[in-house]
């Protein structure tokens, strides 16, 4: 079947006759000579290069609707409904003034209909009339894109919300006929609200909760559609002193992004993905259904992160991804910092532990999830603390006297004067809410990898501590 479809569409002839010519019926003519160029979609976050053409052409754009079950967190799946079989669906690039073919095509293993309306089209409905279809069919909806911007597209079948909630959304760019400037990295980031039956990280897999969706209480805010999908080796990549450019859209349904980028300043943000750009933003706000265009050059090497400013949808729901850069130090932008004990305290400077090594064994890179959605709020990525206020769990002298012991003060809190290398505390740890599984392998994770131990603890092991309350 695949092989009609492509001769409709193929090849990427070289038809550039007579638009050039003064005509008095310029319009008819032009739409016959357009050159085919047939569309490469990518995987986001990348995305198609930059438009280098000058003059109009008729892309062709073959999308194909996939229903596919995947992860949305680690040992978390979920039925995802999507464009190309990503979430957000392949971003299409075309120029202000192309006709866009595009194709859309149900695959016969799909279950329910869908279709796509697209905010790059000016008539009713963005082509969703046209683009309905059940599985096993294809439509063929072609379009002007009049006016640059980056523009959201989705499914438009009804429930709508229900299709959008499954991942059914992503973005056509139609750049201005001039072209973007150049940078040096581009990348595709769309933050989207899942509704699921169980909690966050609730393990295997879950089903819509369309109740969750109606009051708009989401389990997950994510980019990228996966809790994730943006961090450890999965992180963008830049380097100090590049331009970066990123395209961001919400796909909702219905939650609003403050767009914000910790440790960047925005040098350009094009409000709502339109023709204007406001200069050095913080924080943009992005509506569902809608997008903006940042542009910043890192300093500094080190993690940026991408992050919904609403924060609990950041560190409770998902909403973070790292953009990692790497480059030399600049101190007179970004100093190291000294930390002091104030005069007459007992306070000695923190002692400093060595880096944690990414984890391959599954126990333990659940461990490192764990550490890094729980513990890292106070211990700190590297495990190292802060001076005077929460204790070092990297060589700490006091988890390696009796590692074992670590896991009474994950279940059951602990406040009062403790020593760890010497410098004292006397303060709160609150008793963190987590599973017998969880504590087991954020305590091996720690003895590992941040002292150098072994791993000790099973969950059955918890299980048994839950019972015995001790200091
Ligand atoms: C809200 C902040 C906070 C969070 C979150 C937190 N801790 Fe703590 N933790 C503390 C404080 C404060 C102390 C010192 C308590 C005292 O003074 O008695 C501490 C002490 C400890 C100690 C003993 C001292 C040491 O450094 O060896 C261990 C072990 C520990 N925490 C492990 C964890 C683990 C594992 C997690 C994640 C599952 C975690 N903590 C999450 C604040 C926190
Ligand atoms: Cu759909």
């Amino acid at each position: 079947m695949r092989a009609k479809y492509k001769l409709a569409s193929t090849i990427m002839a070289i038809t550039w006759a007579r638009f050039a010519l003064p005509s008095a019926n310029a319009f008819a003519t032009t739409e016959a000579a357009l050159p085919i160029i047939k569309e490469k979609l990518v995987a986001p976050p990348a995305v198609p290069p930059q438009i280098t053409r000058k003059t109009p052409a008729r892309v062709v754009v073959d999308l194909t609707i996939e229903e596919v079950e995947k992860e949305i967190a680690p040992g978390t799946r979920y039925t995802f409904w999507t464009f190309g079989g990503t979430v957000p669906g392949k971003m299409i690039r075309v120029r202000e003034g192309d006709s866009v073919e595009l194709h859309l095509k149900n695959l016969p293993g799909n279950k329910l209909p869908h279709n796509i309306d697209l905010h790059a089209v000016s008539g009713p409905g963005g082509g969703a009339a046209q683009t309905l279809i059940a599985p096993g069919n294809e439509a063929i909806f072609t379009f002007k894109a009049l006016a640059s911007g980056l523009y959201v597209y989705h499914c438009a079948t009804a429930p709508v919300a229900m299709h959008v909630a499954n991942g059914m959304y992503g973005m056509i760019l139609v750049e201005p006929k001039e072209g973007l400037s150049k940078v040096d990295r581009e990348y595709y980031v769309m933050q989207g609200d899942f509704y699921t039956s169980g909690a966050y990280r609730a393990e295997g897999l879950q089903t819509f909760d369309i109740q969750k969706a109606i009051d708009e209480k989401p389990t997950y805010v994510v980019f990228n559609g996966a809790d994730g999908a943006l961090t450890g080796t999965r992180s963008l990549t830049a380097n100090t002193g590049e331009k970066v450019r990123l395209f961001f859209g919400v796909g909702g349904p219905n939650i609003t992004s403050s767009f914000h980028v910790i440790g960047a300043i925005f040098d350009k943000v094009y409000t709502e993905g339109g023709t204007h750009y406001q200069e050095n933003v913080q924080t943009t706000m992005v509506p569902a259904g809608g997008s903006t265009i940042v542009e910043f050059v890192p300093k500094v090497p080190g993690n940026l992160t991408l992050v919904d400013h609403s924060l609990t949808r950041a560190f409770n729901k998902g909403a973070i991804g790292l953009l990692a850069v790497s480059g030399a130090e600049q101190p007179d932008i970004y100093s190291k910092g000294v930390i002091k004990p104030l005069p007459g305290s007992l306070a000695k400077p923190a002692a400093t532990a060595a880096p944690v090594p990414a984890s391959s064994d599954t126990l333990l890179a659940k461990g490192k999830a764990v550490y890094d959605r729980t513990c890292v709020a106070c211990h700190q990525a590297d495990g190292k603390g802060v001076a005077t206020v929460f204790p070092p769990l990297a060589n700490s002298d006091f988890f390696q006297q009796r590692p074992y012991e670590m896991a009474h003060i994950v279940l059951h809190g602990r406040s009062g004067e403790l020593v760890v290398n010497g410098q004292h505390y006397n303060s709160v740890m609150p008793p963190q809410d987590l599973n017998d599984e969880d504590i087991a392998a954020v305590i091996n994770y720690i003895s590992v990898y941040m002292n150098n131990g072994k791993a000790i603890l099973t969950p059955v092991q918890v299980k048994e501590m839950r019972q015995v309350k001790q200091q």
